[in-house]
Parts: structure tokens; sequence; C-alpha cells
């Protein structure tokens, strides 16, 4: 089944209007498609991140969906352990953790990794902007070598980690690549996960204009010239098999740097150096697309 506008436009989703966002907030149109998806039989569990606060203080909720906050290490712990107590009861319900990069690659990768390890029946959902917002916009695992985050003031020496293949190298069943920029790729992923059983991985693009000083009107632009420049390519791992689920006709990646200030400043020679990157990455996902398996 594939999913269109008019499928995303009948359900109305767990997002409420009027929330603490940010305008132009990635996470937050994430999270609006995929509840529009997951129904309302879902139950989400956030650790410490932005999403803590968009939810918004009670009485005055943005999220009309059961959603667990809890501390940040432990939120593929926690959603394992919502997940077996429903079921205890005889109730079949999405547990869905939703989390951002910094819980995640860094300081919840060990929950994570053993939720997968233990064949656990949630969907782990990493939103990444590309560095730990809700406290200042600090470098995170995940944050883009040369970008300029405050504890990167020249831009960030080492490679991201590529987490979506670290999820894939414990042979769950799913994992995918999606972004605010391809709603409907992000929507299909979503009702693809849903219907698998067992761990189940999507990790978000999302983007964040206050941390990355990108134009609040150009959210789903900048995350569209992601993928479109190849910076984040779209695919899946069913079943240990790879398939890039969107192949755009290359555009330059400086047509996606140049919408935001947290790259200004690249040289010439610096912007080629990415480019050479994001092609190695991109042939690198071409060859493993005719494999068998991944992993
Ligand atoms: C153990 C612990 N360390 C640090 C914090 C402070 N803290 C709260 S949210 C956050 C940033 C989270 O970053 P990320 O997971 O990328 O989510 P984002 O804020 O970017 O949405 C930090 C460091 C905390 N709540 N708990
Ligand atoms: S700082 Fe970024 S991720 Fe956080 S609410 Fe604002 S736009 Fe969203
Ligand atoms: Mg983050």
């Amino acid at each position: 089944m594939t999913l269109t506008i008019h499928d995303l436009r009948k359900e109305s989703g767990s997002y409420l209007p009027g929330s603490a966002a940010c305008p132009g907030c990635g996470a937050t149109l994430a999270f609006r498609i995929a509840s529009r998806v997951l129904g309302p039989n879902t139950i989400y569990v956030v650790p410490a991140s932005c999403f803590s606060v968009i939810q918004s203080p009670f009485p005055k909720s943005a999220i009309s969906a059961p959603l667990y906050n809890i501390a940040f290490p432990a939120a593929a712990a926690t959603a394992s352990g919502v997940y077996r107590a429903y079921k205890m009861i005889g109730r079949n319900v999405n547990v869905v953790v939703w989390a951002g990069d910094g819980g995640t690659v860094d300081i919840g990768i060990q929950a994570l990794s053993g939720a997968a390890e233990r064949g656990e029946d949630i969907i782990y959902v990493c939103y990444d902007n590309e560095a730990y917002m809700n406290t200042g916009i600090q470098r995170s695992g995940a944050t883009p070598l040369m970008a300029w985050t405050k504890t990167t003031p020249t831009g960030k020496r080492e490679m991201p980690k590529d987490m979506p293949m670290i999820v894939a190298a414990h042979r769950v069943p799913y994992v995918a690549t999606a972004s605010v920029g391809y709603p409907f790729d992000l929507a299909n992923k979503f009702e693809k996960a849903k219907r698998i059983k067992g761990f189940r991985y999507i990790h978000i693009f999302s983007t964040c204009p206050p941390g990355w000083n990108s134009p609040v009107s150009k959210t789903a632009e900048v995350a569209k010239l992601a993928v479109d420049t190849y910076f984040w390519p779209l695919y899946e791992i069913e079943n240990g098999k790879l398939r890039i689920t969107v192949k755009p006709r290359k555009r330059p990646l400086k047509e996606f740097l140049e919408l935001q200030d947290r790259f200004r400043g690249l040289s010439d020679e610096e912007i080629e150096e990415l480019e050479k990157i994001v092609m190695e990455k991109w042939n690198f996902l071409l060859h493993l697309e005719k494999s068998e398996r991944v992993f």
C-alpha cells in the first residue's frame, strides 16, 4: 500500500495546533506526519530533548497521544517495558521512541543497542537536527563534518556516526532513513514499519532553523535539498536487503550548504572535500543495493 495526500488528510494525527516549537521546526513536521500514519493506538516515549519542550506544559499539551517523558539514556529500555506491560494485559499497541540525535547516537545508544539485540517489538525514531538543540546547539555524534555548533566554533573535525547502519548491523527487520523534505517517502516508511514485527528504526533528517540559522520558510526546501544533493540519501533495509527509495538527479552540494549559516565560510576546497565524501557514500549505497544482504 502506498500512502497519498488523501490518506494523510483523512487522519488528524496526535499533534494539536499551538505548541512551544520554534516556527519551521522539522521535528514537529516529522511528528505530524508520523502520528497520522501510526494512528491513535500509539504510545510515545520521549527522552530529554527539544521534544520534551515542544509538547508544552500540562494542561496545554500539544500532543493528544499518551506520552511518557523519560531520562536521557533510558528511552529504548523504557519503551521495551511499556510494550511488555501492555502485552501482559492483552493489548496490542504501537510503542514508539521519539528521540533526538543526542539521545540516540550518544547517550541513548546502549539502551537502543540492547533493545535492538533483544528484538523488542518497538519502533525507535530518531529525529535528527544534528546537534543538542534544546540546550543551545552543542555538537553531537550526528553533527556533520565541518558544521558550526557552539562547541565546534571552527567547524566539527570528526565524521558523524552512521547510526542507521549501526542499527542495521544488529540485523533488525527494518531500518530506514527519511527526510521532512520528502513527506510521502517518510509516511510510507512509517506505514511499512507499523506492519512489521520486531525492532524497527527510522532516522529522520529534521531541519532546525534556529540551530542551523536557515530560513524558517525554507524548512522543507533545506530537507529536500539534503536528499537531492546526496547529503542525506533515502533508503530502507528490510530483512537485510537495502533499497534506495528516492534517486533524484544530483544537485551541487553548495545549494544545500548555502541555505544554512552553520556551513558559512567553508572554502571551495572544503566544499569539494564534502562533495567527495557525499559521492563516496552514494556510490557505496548503490553498491550495497546490488548485494543480497547488507548484514
Ligand atoms: C543525563 C542528562 N544529561 C544532560 C541533560 C540535558 N539535556 C536535556 S535535552 C539535551 C539535548 C538533547 O539533544 P538531542 O537528543 O539531540 O535533542 P534536541 O534537543 O536536539 O531535540 C540535553 C543535553 C539531561 N536532561 N540529562
Ligand atoms: S530548536 Fe530546532 S528542533 Fe528545537 S524546537 Fe526549535 S526548531 Fe525544533
Ligand atoms: Mg538534536
